[in-house]
């Protein structure tokens, strides 16, 4: 699916609201969290719209690949040799923009379960 237009995330990736990007792909974008949970908390989004992470699995795998690809690239350009990895997928596990994005988040030690 190309551009929602009432989709925060859409409206971020078209350059309509402006993020403080860390890495760009051909398609994919990087920006930080504005409400960071740890000292690196980047969020990386497909360009194109789509819902969740299952959506692009189905629609886009090639994209989720790349997604995956530049998440790691934003850990080592941070320097993180250890970070995690998150889809929120649906309102009750917490997602709560519906443009699928990964959360990089490290550079303190984690605990587990996430609450
Ligand atoms: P979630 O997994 O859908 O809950 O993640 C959405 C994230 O988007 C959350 O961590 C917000 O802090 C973040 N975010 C943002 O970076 N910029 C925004 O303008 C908005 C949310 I709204």
């Amino acid at each position: 699916m190309s551009a929602d237009a009432d989709c925060l995330f859409c409206k971020i990736a078209g350059g309509q609201i402006p993020a403080d990007v860390v890495r760009e792909s051909e398609r994919t974008l990087a920006f930080r969290d504005i409400s960071p949970q740890a000292p690196t908390h980047v969020l990386v989004i497909p360009r194109e719209h789509h819902r969740d992470v299952a959506s692009l699995a189905a629609e886009s795998p090639d994209t989720l690949a790349e997604l995956v690809r530049e998440a790691a690239a934003v850990a080592a350009a941070e320097g993180i040799e250890a970070y995690r990895l998150v889809f929120n997928t649906g309102s009750e596990a917490g997602q709560s923009v519906f443009h699928v994005h990964v959360h990089v988040l490290g550079g303190r030690a984690m605990t587990w379960p996430p609450g």
